[in-house]
Order: C-alpha cells, then structure tokens, then sequence
C-alpha cells in the first residue's frame, strides 16, 4: 500500500549538517508517509548502509522506503520500491530487475511523458518540477499550478507534485489534483523537520478530510 499524502526526498548538504536518520525520523513522526533516499554524492557502500538503517528505522513506522535512481541500491538494502527519471534506467527494465512486488515511481517533464508513462503500470508519477527551486537547477520547464491539472485529467496513474513546495502553497496544489506533495528543502533545512512536516501535513490533510470520501480511492494504492 503507498500514501502519497506527504513524501520526504532526501539532500544531506541541505540538512544543516544533522544526521540523515534524525532528520528522516524527525520528519516522520511530523507525519511524512513517504521517504526516498536520493543521494548524488556518496559512495555505493555508504549508501547501501544508510539505506539499510532507514529501511529497520522506517519499517517500525510503515514508511516504505524509496531509493532515487539507484536499482542496484534498492535490491542490496531490499527497499520497497525505486524512483527513477527519464534518463534512468527504463522502466521495463528497472521492473523486470525488482519484480511486481516493490513499488516504482517515474518522473514525468511533460504531458507527453505522462501519455507514455499511462503505457506502464508504474505505482506513481512525479510531476517534476511544479515550480522552480534552488534545490534541483537541471530540471524541465516548470509544469506550475495549471500544468498539475492538466497531468491529473490525463494520468491513470497517481502522482506527488515536486519542486518549490511549501505550506503556502501545498493547498493549491492539492486542489489542482495532485494525490500527494514530495518536498526536499521544506522539511530538510527546516530548523524542526518534525515541526515542518506537521505543517505540511496540517494543509494536505485539510483537503482530504474535505474530499475523503470523493477521493479515497486516490490516496490508497493497494
Ligand atoms: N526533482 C524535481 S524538483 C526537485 C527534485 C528532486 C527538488 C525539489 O526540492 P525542493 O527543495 O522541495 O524544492
Ligand atoms: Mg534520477
């Protein structure tokens, strides 16, 4: 089962210094239901160990665990699932490598990517960017407020918005269709990821206990 309400992306050069697993733990008990370790800089032995520490640390939440890009990472530490982008590894492959059982979330950059990401059965899109932010330069066009309405009317799939987002805007953004919001900074250079994730999670859940029953179908994936 995933619940995409509130989805952590991890950056350790934007966590203060703090220690990975506090800043996640932290942020779980604030409400996070998603995690996913994206780390650009460390080295595979590194990586397979602080995967493996989330994922003991994770489970005792049942907070699936996600590892950014990395199949070999995701098989090594048995995380529940894989997200990869358009220059990842493809799709068939990285499902063929982990089996139907774990979960894979694909970045889309446009509304084609979405049509093409409709052919797999993906768990869930990444609608990459919403806005522009400072934590990711390398990225496409900002899909801003009224591109995330236009993904949701088209993708069969569910998908978590990212990029730019904070609690002044996560509202909007779940009004526009979005199941969920992935944040990295909001939570991560928070000064209390614990509080920050409360405040982000305050404004999602303000829209699903308006909408629960319309939309309950969405929030579950089972
Ligand atoms: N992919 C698209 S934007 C982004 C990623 C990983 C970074 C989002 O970071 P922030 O700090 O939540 O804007
Ligand atoms: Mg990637």
């Amino acid at each position: 089962m995933i619940d995409l309400r509130l989805y952590l992306v991890t950056d350790r050069s934007l966590s203060l210094g703090r220690d990975m697993e506090w800043v996640v733990e932290e942020a779980v008990k604030g409400g996070v239901t998603m995690v996913q370790i994206r780390e650009k800089d460390c080295s595979t032995r590194e990586f397979v160990g602080l995967a493996m520490r989330l994922k003991k640390m994770l489970s005792l939440y049942g907070v699936p665990l996600i590892i950014n890009d990395r199949v070999d990472v995701a098989l090594a530490a048995d995380a529940d699932g894989l997200h990869i982008g358009q220059s990842d590894m493809p799709y068939e492959m990285a499902r063929k490598l982990l089996g139907p059982g774990k979960i894979i979330g694909l970045s889309v950059e446009n509304i084609g990517q979405v049509h093409e990401a409709n052919r797999f059965d993906v768990d869930y899109i990444g609608i990459s960017p919403v806005f522009s932010t400072a934590t990711k330069t390398d990225i496409a066009q900002p899909f801003g407020i009224s591109g995330v309405r236009d993904v949701m009317a088209v993708s069969k799939h569910p998908a978590v918005a990212i990029g730019g987002i904070n609690p002044e805007n996560a509202l909007e953004i779940m009004q526009a269709g979005a199941n969920g919001i992935a944040v990295v900074s909001a939570i991560c250079s928070a000064e209390s990821p614990y509080q920050a994730a409360q405040a982000l999670k305050t404004k999602v859940q303000s829209y699903y206990s308006e909408y629960e029953t319309e939309r309950d179908r969405r929030i579950w994936i089972y």
